[in-house]
């Protein structure tokens, strides 16, 4: 059972949050009926509510507020996570299933912005968790060591176009750590909501990126999931970039196995990337519609996509330019998500061309 620190722990989390003027999922769904039912619940890990909702509580400016402390949270914690779920990625009931695993032809997609003036980069992402792993919280050095080696043998067997060097944080100069991060391509250090879900032991070790000579082929390792696998480029050209996505991908799952489950998909640490965990976006210039904003919140709203700032989520928008994406990943195929953000971008860049 859960034991009397950490229910005192949970009884002060939830009298904060109720005070709060939290705008979270967390505390929209946290209710109190919710809270007495899963207060004194642990899964087979040991974690308990507070594992997952520990980093909304000491972030109350949290869009989401909860992590998966294991893969077995979703389950224990359900009557949490699953409204939650549901809100975030457009309705996905608690007995909806995700549908199977759907890349489709990247031939479909052509270029966005084909003038070239308003879209810096694309980029697609997953993220993938590895079989037999814990998540983040429950993760001791030696699964940060044992999962980097895995991952460096993987590395080792990419060719062509995929093939490159793995940089590991332990070894990497603040200067070029920096460098990566101010470029778009490296995650960054200190995430406070990372922090507080305990998602940051043992740093820097088993962290890093591999990446090729030209940067559009990378893989996170050991950061909020086991592994991001990140294809990007300069432009719009997302044929290229999906295609070299799934190729990418199919070279690692050759070598790993990863968490999958029959109703979530692929199962990630954040609620919000299970699924296809696919988070495709753009970097886009565009600062007459970021002045009518009503207008750039209708048609995120009709296209389920998502602003965030020039580097990223919790940053601002720089100079006019946004990062635009689609929103849910869960109830999907792989190759609708990518649609999504395509057709929302398409009208973007077309609404951005007729205020000019
Ligand atoms: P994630 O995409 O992994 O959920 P972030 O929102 O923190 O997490 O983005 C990670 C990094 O990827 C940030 O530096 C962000 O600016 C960069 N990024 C996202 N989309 C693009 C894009 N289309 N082109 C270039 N960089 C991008
Ligand atoms: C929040 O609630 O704002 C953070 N915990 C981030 C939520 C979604 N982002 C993510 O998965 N990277």
């Amino acid at each position: 059972a859960v034991d009397s620190t950490t229910l005192e722990k949970l009884e002060n989390a939830f009298e904060k949050l109720q005070k709060s003027d939290s705008k979270s999922l967390l505390k929209k769904y946290l209710t109190a009926e919710v809270f007495e039912s899963l207060k004194t619940k642990k899964t087979s890990y040991g974690s308990t509510l507070l594992d997952c909702i520990q980093s909304g509580i000491q972030n109350l400016d949290s869009g989401v507020g909860v992590y998966a402390a294991d893969p077995e949270a979703y389950a224990v914690f359900a009557d949490l996570f699953d409204p939650i779920i549901e809100d975030y990625h457009a309705g996905f009931k608690k007995n909806d299933r995700h549908p199977p695993s759907h890349f489709g032809d990247a031939k479909d997609f052509g270029t966005l912005d084909p003038e070239g003036k308003l879209i810096i980069s694309t980029r697609i992402r997953v993220g993938r968790s590895i079989d037999g792993y814990p998540f983040n919280p429950c993760m001791e050095e030696k699964h940060y060591e044992g999962l980097e080696q895995k991952a460096r043998q993987v590395f080792s067997t990419l060719t062509d176009d995929l093939s490159g060097e793995f940089y590991p944080l332990t070894n990497m100069s603040k200067d070029v750590q920096q460098r990566l991060i101010d470029d778009h391509f490296l995650f960054k250090e200190g995430d406070r909501f990372l922090e507080a879900a305990n998602a940051n032991h043992f740093w820097p070790k088993g962290r890093g990126i591999y990446h090729n000579s030209s940067k559009t082929f990378l893989v996170w390792v050991n950061e909020e999931d086991h592994l991001r696998v990140i294809s990007m480029q300069p432009g719009g050209n997302v044929f290229e970039i999906f295609d070299r996505l799934i190729r990418g991908l199919q070279a690692i799952e050759k070598k790993l196995s990863f968490a999958h489950d029959s109703r979530l998909g692929f199962l990630t640490f954040c609620p919000t990337n299970l699924g296809t965990t696919i988070r495709a976006s753009v970097l886009i210039k565009i600062p007459l519609l970021l002045a009518e904003k009503k207008t750039l919140d209708e048609i995120s709203k009709k296209y389920n996509l998502q602003v965030r700032g020039t580097r990223g989520e919790h940053s601002t928008a720089e100079g006019g330019i946004v990062d635009v994406s689609n929103k849910r990943r869960l109830g999907l195929t792989e190759y609708d998500a990518v649609n999504e953000m395509y057709c929302g971008v398409c009208e973007i860049v077309k609404k951005e061309y007729q205020l000019a």
